[in-house]
């Protein structure tokens, strides 16, 4: 069978033994746990700390998620399915030991072993940092699919880069701006990763790029730079048994320790210089999402990152001695939005450069590779690089585009002959000073399907950004897959009791409801019952005062937990539109300040949350954040209204936070401009625990509703087709606010008049109101009022409040990721699950 692995050396019955990693019992985990604090941490049990005892926790497990690693991959290689690889540049890990002990199925011991010890569990979980490999919804999608891929025992390995600064630590200055630290998370040394010191590649850049000219297409790429990628592994562990894969993260680093002439020459500085340069790729994550800035270290992450994974999986696929014809049998990979799109000239350039194929068998074979997932149709997020910027850094790449460009432009020109404009369109090049490259073009052309995020996103995809592809290609390539989230961390981990609750209900171990969430269904009929609907709200109860404390010992603020909990969480963003969150938040004070004493006593009391960080550069995002920040110290200070609303940001939003805040809360916003927010995946994850939706017609709200129903859902605002027309509206017959919206001109108003401090700081955010308005906060400001007032009315009435929270939950089955990464699995990668055979590997 291909890749057997022979007998290799020495006594094979001691081999065949091996180790089993730790066993499950309490006396071998306190023992591991023991050993690892003497040994690989050479500490003793005097002055360990709770810091110690986490590395000395998560060494333990890692050694049983090392041996179950190992049999993994060992089966991949004698079994040789067709493997899957998930390029993203973001994967949002959050913490691992929690998810690992869950995983391993481990939970119960551990905790019991090192409370044996004198150490708490819970105190130990909260000493791992989070790994912020990511900015937002698409990295942690990212995360949520390893895990789903691993517990469907599909064999599928994640690659991306070992950034050594993650997103960046959020800071809330006195006066409420935004402060930017660095994120050295790696500081405490990460015992999730495992460094192949051995894995390394080399990867140019800059050079020259010399065509042969003997006929066959090839060229020569010489001199430039040249910079290693080493591999670390992180193990990903599936959900109750043990497959175990892979995300491989890569991390540059000087071909050699330093530059060699320099140094030779006595230039010690210059010598240093070029290997800070070979490092700087992987120093940190770009902090903006949905924009593309055309920044040559961006583009030298894109291109190291997808080398450095192609080398990877063709060396691996080498080892099964089959022709690089057979590659896309046996390789599926997925394009996490347009970030790996140099993967497909990447691709060309090693089968025509270097495997001497021709060029029509070269694209042959990558447009039966790479699958494409678009994750926005947001004009300023679409990637476009420079042509002189590619030209520079990848001077063979460039010349691959342009190649591609030619033979894609002939094929349109045949179909629709002397149809100019439709070439211009749809040209991988867009004229102008200078040239640029759009990337979901290429990706899109040189890739077997394409899909979008949510049913009305992928429709989006198809009748505008790709609308000319679809007419050129057909509609059968262009798909849809709604994201889903993994319930593993998203219900049990983050609400055990919750968890606890639905297996009792149910009458089912989790393991079961967990693998197939489906069978929440089975909840429905209990929302009848005022026992279980008890439980219900109680467990809800808890997971607001578990919040309350947080705050109270973060910002030292006592939270009124009797008070409807209403939360959005998420990056700060126009289109996502926390201003009208805000400005909604106002209008509620002006109200209650409004009523006499008698009248604010029937108001429905509310406790408002916000989190998320802004990009460092996006001015008008952290200036809301300045605006949230000044409204809560006004409000919350006022001896009047408090009782009846409280507002706060809390700063460093993050996974470890959202699993805190998601439980808690009693309904969650998702009120971008229809049409703006492809999918959304936090909606998913409120719901799941039983908080209830406020939100517009738009990403995968419009799916959650169809499942949970229309009666359980707070659904306000303008629809997709009308924001095009209104848009027309704003530009060439403007209607000042004050006749359009009154209540929200009074809102911005007072802003301005300085009830919040100084208004001038305020103006140019509210100018984006006051003018163009493009997210359309005027056209959708009193429908939100009123959707704001139906969710008081519903809360007031708490029997059946808890009847809609439980009905939710009970219909959320579709949005486990397990559904998704299935859908991927047989739809587009045709992969099958690969189960690790029982008893040792070898
Ligand atoms: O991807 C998520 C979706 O649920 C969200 O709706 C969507 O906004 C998000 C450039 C992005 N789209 N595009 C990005 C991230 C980083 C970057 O540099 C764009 N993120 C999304 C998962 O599908």
């Amino acid at each position: 069978e291909a890749g057997e692995a022979k007998w290799p050396r020495g006594e094979e019955k001691i081999w065949r033994a091996g180790t089993r990693g730790v066993d499950s019992d309490v006396p071998s985990i306190t023992k591991s746990f023991v050993n690892h604090v003497q040994t690989s941490l050479a500490r003793q049990a005097y002055n360990l700390d709770n810091l110690g005892a986490y590395q000395a926790a998560a060494l333990s497990v890692r050694d049983s998620l090392l041996v179950n690693w190992n049999d993994t991959q060992m089966n991949y290689t004698r079994k040789a399915p067709k493997r899957a690889y998930y390029l993203s540049l973001e994967f949002l890990m959050g913490r691992t030991l929690d998810n690992a002990l869950l995983n391993l199925g481990l939970k119960e011991p551990y905790a019991k072993g090192i409370k044996g010890l004198g150490f708490s569990i819970e105190d130990i979980l909260e000493q791992e940092r989070d790994a912020g490999l990511g900015n937002g919804g698409l990295g942690r999608l990212a995360a949520c699919y390893l895990d789903s891929a691993a517990t469907q025992e599909l064999p599928v390995w994640g690659y991306g880069l070992r950034y050594k600064y993650g997103i960046f630590q959020q800071l809330i200055s006195p006066e409420g701006n935004q402060l930017e630290a660095p994120d050295p998370w790696l500081d405490n040394q990460n015992p999730w990763e495992l460094p192949r010191l051995d894995v390394t590649y080399e990867i140019r850049f800059y050079g020259q790029a010399d065509r042969l000219n003997d006929g066959t297409g090839r060229a020569l790429w010489t001199g430039g730079q040249e910079v290693l990628a080493v591999a670390y592994d992180v193990m990903i562990p599936g959900y109750g048994h043990r497959t175990t894969n892979n995300l491989r993260l890569w991390e540059s680093k000087p071909k050699r320790g330093f530059d060699l002439n320099s140094f030779n020459a006595g230039n010690y500085e210059a010598a240093v210089e070029s290997s800070n340069s070979a490092a700087a790729i992987t120093a940190v994550l770009y902090p903006n999402d949905h924009t593309s800035f055309g920044k040559e270290l961006r583009l030298k992450q894109q291109y190291f990152w997808t080398a450095a994974s192609l080398a990877d999986i063709i060396r691996r696929f080498k080892n099964l001695g089959k022709p690089m014809t057979k590659f896309p049998e046996y390789v599926a990979i997925q394009l996490n939005d347009t970030h790996p799109t140099l993967a497909i000239p990447e691709l060309m350039r090693i089968l025509i450069d270097e495997e001497d194929f021709d060029w029509d068998t070269a694209w042959q074979i990558v447009t039966q590779t790479f699958f494409y997932t678009n994750h926005t149709v947001l004009p300023e997020a679409l990637e476009k690089w420079p042509v002189p910027l590619i030209e520079h850094v990848l001077p063979r790449h460039l010349q691959i585009i342009y190649d591609i460009n030619l033979f894609f432009l002939q094929s349109v020109e045949r179909k629709f002959p002397g149809d100019r404009d439709r070439l211009a369109r749809m040209s991988l090049i867009e004229e102008g000073t200078p040239k640029q490259v759009r990337m979901a073009f290429l990706a899109c052309i040189g890739s077997r399907k394409v899909n979008g995020v949510a049913e009305l996103h992928s429709d989006l995809v198809r009748t505008t950004i790709l609308k000319d592809f679809v007419e050129f290609e057909g509609i059968s390539k262009f798909g849809n897959v709604t994201n889903g989230i993994t319930p593993r961390r998203w219900l049990d981990q983050c609400n055990p009791e919750l968890s606890a609750l639905i297996s009792k209900t149910l009458k089912l171990e989790k393991d079961v409801w967990l693998k197939d969430l489906t069978k929440l269904e089975g909840l429905l009929p209990f929302a009848e019952e005022k026992k279980f609907r008890r439980e219900w709200t109680a467990i809800k109860q808890r997971n607001k005062e578990r919040l309350a404390h947080y705050v109270q010992t973060t910002l030292g603020y006592t939270v009124n937990t009797n008070a409807l909990f209403d939360v959005q969480i998420k990056r700060l963003h126009e289109y996502k539109r926390q201003t009208l969150n805000i400005l909604g938040v106002i209008h509620r004070y002006l109200s209650l300040k409004n009523m006499t004493p008698a009248q604010r006593k029937k108001a429905i009391p509310r406790v408002v949350f916000f989190a998320g960080k802004a990009a460092p550069a996006y001015y008008i995002a952290k200036l809301t954040i300045r605006l949230i920040v000044n409204v809560a110290r006004v409000i919350n200070n006022d001896p009047e209204t408090k009782e009846y609303l409280t507002l706060f940001f809390l700063p460093d939003y993050s996974v470890s936070l959202a699993e805190i805040l998601i439980p808690a809360s009693d309904i969650s916003q998702h009120i971008s401009t229809a049409g703006t927010e492809a999918s959304g995946t936090s909606n998913m994850k409120f719901c799941l625990n039983g908080g209830l939706l406020l939100g517009t017609v738009d990403g995968a709200n419009i799916e959650i509703a169809e499942e949970v129903g229309e009666a359980n859902v707070f659904f306000f605002g303008h629809l997709t087709p009308a924001v095009e027309d209104i848009r027309y509206q704003h530009l060439y017959h403007p209607v000042p606010i004050e006749t359009k919206c009154p209540a929200l001109a009074n809102v911005i108003d007072q802003v301005s008049q300085g009830l919040f401090g100084p208004g001038d700081v305020y103006e140019p955010l509210l100018n984006t109101i006051r003018q163009t308005d493009y997210y359309l906060l005027t056209d959708d400001f009193d429908s939100y009022i009123a959707a704001l007032a139906m969710v008081d009315e519903a809360y007031a009435d708490k029997e059946e409040w808890a009847k809609k929270s439980i009905r939710t939950t009970a219909k959320m089955g579709k949005f486990s990721s397990d559904r998704a990464i299935m859908e991927y699995a047989e739809s587009y990668w045709n992969l099958e699950p690969t189960p690790v055979p029982p008893g040792p590997a070898l």
